[in-house]
Order: structure tokens, then sequence, then C-alpha cells
């Protein structure tokens, strides 16, 4: 029988992409998505859907009951911008959520867990080429201390419950189905939407600020291929870095200009300036590689042509 899935944060960014790719490797019937609001047209039409809030453990708990889900995706999260404006609520909605979901998992109501964390666990005092899978993390955003925090836990929880939770470290994700939210990274996404209708784009990041980033179907598959992972061969509990690409502001509208020669950019550093120079440029993922297999598919050019595609689709839906 196929493992029963719920998705928290199903609307997000990365969760409707990654409901509609986990419904069809199991099935639609199998990913329960669950978000306070409703998603897309594709996502609430394709398989069952729940209003819940992910800081609320009884909401959690009787879905995981209701459904008898085996894994549970918690993709509900407050990004690096926003969490700086709202510390508290960042904090509360990062590390609540996570606590229910370890929780449900410890008295085995759940099987296996997945949890993204960020490249923002690192800060400015992390080596910042390559950055190595175990070093110095000293993160200056409320949003990289939550995640270095929920990475303690999780390790934590594998340890001494013998939860099997699995983890990520996001780089910034390109994708054109859902537009990301209050992301230093966004403005990757923005300038594709920017450079298609207006033709010109103000970034709020400087021209050579080199951060990691990847594109959402790397993403996915990422995510899917560490949760099918035999369990004895996902060595870090914590979080693995994961890496594909580096590219700065200028790179990425390089690659933009191939295809829309008119195409301007200017730049307006913003308080989100601050937080990406804290974050590593690039990142060493050789234990994700030797672990459990992981090789990005999308360079910069491949991802350039499928952004461009992608949303103008999108703006003529
Ligand atoms: C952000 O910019 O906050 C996120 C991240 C790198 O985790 N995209």
């Amino acid at each position: 029988m196929a493992s029963k899935i719920l998705i928290i944060g199903a609307c997000g960014q990365i969760g409707t992409e990654l409901t509609m790719a986990l419904r069809e490797e199991v099935g639609n019937r199998n990913v329960i998505a669950s978000d306070i609001r409703e998603g897309s047209k594709e996502l609430m039409a394709s398989g069952p859907f729940e209003v819940a809030d992910a800081t609320n453990f009884d909401q959690i708990q009787d879905l995981v009951m209701h459904y008898e889900i085996d894994e549970i995706y918690l993709m509900a999260a407050m990004l690096s911008a926003t969490a700086e404006k709202f510390p508290m609520k960042g904090w509360a909605l990062n590390m609540n959520s996570l606590f229910h979901v370890l929780n449900l998992a410890k008295d085995k109501k759940v099987s296996k867990v997945f949890w993204p964390s960020s490249i923002a666990v690192f800060g400015p005092t992390t080596p910042k080429h390559d950055t190595p899978q175990n070093t110095i993390m000293e993160p200056t955003t409320v949003y990289g201390i939550s995640k270095q925090a929920g990475e303690r836990w999780c390790e934590y929880y594998f340890k001494k419950f013998g939860v099997d939770v699995r983890s990520i470290r996001y780089p910034g994700l390109i994708s054109y189905k859902t537009l990301p939210g209050g992301g230093t990274t966004d403005y990757a996404v923005e300038i594709y939407h920017e450079a298609l209708k207006n033709k010109k784009y103000t970034s709020f990041l400087k021209e050579d600020t080199e951060l990691p980033m990847m594109f959402m179907d790397d993403a996915i598959r990422a995510a899917m291929s560490l949760m099918e992972a035999p369990a004895d061969s996902v060595k870090v509990r914590s979080s693995y870095n994961l890496a594909a690409l580096n590219f700065t502001p200028e790179t990425l509208s390089k690659s933009i200009r191939k295809h829309i020669p008119e195409f301007e950019i200017d730049y307006a550093p913003d308080f989100r300036q601050a937080i990406a120079d804290s974050w590593p440029s690039s990142i060493d993922d050789s234990s994700a590689r030797k672990d459990w297999g992981w090789k990005p598919e999308f360079d910069l050019e491949k991802m350039t042509r499928e952004m461009l595609k992608g949303v103008k689709d999108f703006h003529e839906v």
C-alpha cells in the first residue's frame, strides 16, 4: 500500500510543486495538502486539501489520525526578509510547527519527516566559498537562527528518540508556478516576471552579490530522493548542504538578455543586502552526493529558458 503523505504549507512556493510531484508519484488520494489558505486551481482540484494552521498541534494531529498519515513534509515557514520584520512571529511559526511534527513522529504517529533548512543557517563568520557541510554557523537573522535551532532539534530527536527526520539546506529557489514570499533570494524570481512584463528590473541586491541558487525541479527531486533513500544511507540528521548554481544579479541579467536583448537592470540595495552579505556564495554538497546520490540537472542557461517559458504562460493564463 502506498504511503499516506501530509504536506503542511502545501500552497507555498515549494509546497505547490512538491504536492503535485508527490501526487504524480504515489497517487492523488495519498497526498493530503494542507495550508492556512487555499492554493492553485491545479492543486485544489487534484486531491484532498484541508485548512490547517501549522502552529496548532491539535489540528495537525487530527489530520494525521484522520488520514492515517505515514509521512509529513513540513513546508510552512516564515522566510528571511519577513522574519526580520516580525521576529517573534517568525520564531513561533518556524519552531512550533517543527516541534509539533517531531513530537508526532516521536509518539510513532508518523514514521518519517521532511523538513527544509536553508543556507541561512550560515553567517558572516562561515567560510564563504564552497561552504563545508560541517563548519562555523553563527547566523545573524531570525530565520537563520530558527533554522539552525531546528537542525539541532532534528538531530536531537533522531539520536534520542529514533525519529526518522531528513532535511536539506536549500539555497535560493527559482520557480514560476508559485511566487516566493518574503525571502532574500526572491529577486531571482521577480527578475523574470519583470523582464517579460516591463523589460526592466530594479534589483534589491547589488550587482556582484553571489548566492547559491537552485531551480525548483531540482529542489523537488532532491526532497523526494532524500525521502526515498534507505535510512542507513542518511548519515546527516541535522541537514544536508545542497548546491546547484551560484550567480549574481549581473550574471542572471546577462543570461536573460540572451533571450530579451533590450532587458535592462539597475540596482537599489535595501535591508536584504545585509542578509545576503552574511550568506555563503557557494556550497560544498559532497556529503549529499556521496550519501544519497544528489546531482543537479539545471544550469543557468537551462533554467533561464524554462523560467522565461513558464513565466510567459503564467501571465497568459
Ligand atoms: C530566503 O531567501 O529567505 C530563502 C532561503 C535562502 O532560505 N529563499
